[in-house]
């Protein structure tokens, strides 16, 4: 994976597991220590991005598992040429709701896909890694509750079965075990405060070290 000197920092975690509020507290306390801080997230992220966006979560569409990882992926080429590059090699923070491992969780361990397959499109048209993620582990049922009770209309993933999320969280937690200088879990069953509280203080340990 390639050299740059800015940092990229990535947010990952099953449905409704608190993704948003997270975000916007990393991305102030960023700010607060005088860093410019460019946010994004997947799919999307880009004009092209978003309306591939709108593609994968339509529940209009019936798309096949193959199509569904070939479209991630194709958001994600757009983002990073043309978006995280080159914040990156201005030494910028970019900081993203999702990136790489939610194709690993989602369409490897949720749909099933072969992991070789994901890690030729990681290196081939990707080439870079967090230089740090946040993983807020929480467990399906939970989260699925937080989900419904936001009370909008499901999108074509989060219509999935329980199943499919527990295999989505278990990928996510064998990745952290194996990669845990980048992937720090965060226990998102806690209160909101809590979670940013402890979230905010794994960043700040990251950034020290
Ligand atoms: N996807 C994505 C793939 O399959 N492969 C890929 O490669 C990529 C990049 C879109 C979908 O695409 C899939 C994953 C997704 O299914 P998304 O836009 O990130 O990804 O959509 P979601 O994950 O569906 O986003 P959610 O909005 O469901 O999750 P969040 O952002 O984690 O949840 P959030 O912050 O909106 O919180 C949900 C609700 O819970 C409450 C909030 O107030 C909100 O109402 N809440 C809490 N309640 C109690 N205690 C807490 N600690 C709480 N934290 C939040």
């Amino acid at each position: 994976m390639s050299q740059h000197s800015g940092k990229l920092i990535s947010i990952e975690g099953g449905e409704g597991a608190g993704k948003t509020t997270v975000f916007n507290a990393i991305r102030q306390f960023l700010s607060d220590a005088g860093l410019t801080v460019i946010g994004t997230r997947e799919p999307g992220g880009t004009e092209v991005g978003e309306r591939i966006r709108q593609v994968l979560l339509s529940p209009d569409h019936r798309i096949v598992p193959e199509a569904e990882l070939l479209l991630m992926f194709a958001s994600r080429a757009q983002l990073v040429r043309e978006l995280i590059r080159p914040a990156l090699a201005e030494g910028h923070y970019v900081l993203t709701d999702r990136f790489t491992d939610a194709s690993f969780a989602y369409q490897g361990g949720g749909r099933g896909l072969p992991l070789a397959q994901i890690e030729a499109l990681e290196r081939d048209f990707v080439g870079i890694r967090p230089d740090l993620t946040l993983l807020l582990d929480l467990g399906v049922e939970q989260g699925m509750a937080r989900a419904h009770a936001r009370g909008q209309a499901l999108d074509r993933i989060e219509q999935e079965r329980t199943d499919f999320f527990q295999r989505v969280r278990d990928t996510y937690r064998q990745r952290a075990g194996q990669e845990p200088e980048r992937i720090v879990i965060i226990d998102a069953s806690q209160p909101q405060d809590d979670v940013v509280r402890q979230v905010l203080a794994a960043l700040g340990r990251w950034m020290a070290a």
